[in-house]
């Protein structure tokens, strides 16, 4: 039978504008200045990330869809071997998930009973999921959650106390600094039970021209995804960014596997953000630091699980070993 829950079912949550306002405010009057990518994601920057997925420098995705078309059957293995059926899997920002959906098929076959609990900010993400999944696996039993993840998670083991595989794909951790993503798994790993998995994605180091590369495509749709953000600002918070007075300056670092993004001002200049009537002073060669895609060694990736609470218990490469999905043992 397919079990297909109530869209009312979901919890409706929107980032304020004040709250908006107020994290842009405090990060353009702060000392370097930044802003936060996680307001990348307007209707225009989804579309953009998109596009940067399919770039031909941005090897990220293709090297985890190899992983999950070539190895769902050992994935889904390692979770069966692990954690006993019925259970719930429950992914993190699952985007469209045309990489799980290798994994949700692969459990489905093998007559695993499970509910597959998507979760997400976007309420868009979750009702396209909840539409045009179980269209594609008939059979699917799966549950929307649209919210912030750590409250999305409550409600799930609300919902149910059976057992849980937390999925939390495509390099997301990078996008926090080594320091907030320990205080990131740590709050997970609080989320879960003991003998609970997380499946958690790590971009590898590799040569660092490849990395840089991946953040400095020719075509310039990663140029255009920071760029967005001075857009949105304009747009929602009456601002008057000048886009041709800014430059994308993506670096990487690779003693430290940190690939920043940032935006150069070319000149000295002013912005006036109407909506908190706030004008900020920009010097020629001024930084604005942008995002950070943090890049891990295995060992890394393991020191990150053992700080945070988790037992790594081995993980999945691409043919190239430039991308793992690592699997953690609460
Ligand atoms: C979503 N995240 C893992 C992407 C990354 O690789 O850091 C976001 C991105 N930024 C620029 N390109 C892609």
């Amino acid at each position: 039978t397919i079990v297909i829950p109530a869209v009312t079912d979901h919890v409706i949550s929107r980032e304020p504008l004040e709250i908006f306002s107020q994290d842009v405010v405090r990060g353009l009057t702060a000392s370097p200045k930044y802003l936060e990518s996680k307001y990348f994601y307007d209707a225009t920057g989804d579309r953009l990330f998109q596009q940067i997925m399919q770039c031909q420098e941005y090897y990220l995705t293709n090297c985890e869809m190899e992983i999950m078309t070539e190895q769902a059957a050992d994935i889904a293995a390692a979770i069966t071997s692990r954690i006993k059926a019925p259970f719930d899997l429950i992914e993190l920002g699952p985007g469209d998930a045309t990489k799980s959906i290798h994994l949700l098929e692969q459990l489905l076959k093998t007559g695993t009973d499970y509910t597959y609990y998507p979760i997400d900010i976007s309420a868009n993400v979750i009702s396209s999921l909840e539409k045009e999944l179980p269209e594609k696996l008939p059979g699917l039993q799966l549950h929307g959650l649209n919210g912030d993840y750590f409250d999305m998670l409550q409600q799930a083991a609300a919902l149910s106390r059976r057992p849980k595989a937390l999925l939390l794909m495509g390099a997301n951790i990078g996008n926090f600094t080594p320091v907030a993503a320990r205080k990131f798994c740590r709050q997970l790993r609080s989320c879960m039970q003991p003998g609970d998995l997380l499946l958690i994605g790590f971009d590898l180091k590799k040569h660092p021209q490849i990395i840089l590369n991946a953040y400095n495509d020719a075509a310039g749709i990663t140029r255009a995804f920071n760029m967005n953000l001075l857009t949105r600002i304009n747009r929602e918070l009456q601002a008057d960014f000048d886009l041709d007075a800014f430059e994308h300056y993506p670096v990487y670092d690779p003693g430290a596997g940190s690939c920043k993004s940032y935006l150069v001002s070319l000149a000295d200049q002013e912005v006036h953000i109407g909506h908190a009537d706030v004008t900020i002073q920009f010097q020629q060669y001024e930084t604005l630091y942008m995002e950070i895609s943090q890049k891990y060694s295995l060992e890394e990736t393991e020191e990150l699980a053992l700080q945070t609470g988790f037992r790594p218990d081995g993980c999945f490469k691409d043919t190239k070993g430039w991308f793992a999905d690592c699997v953690w043992k609460a």
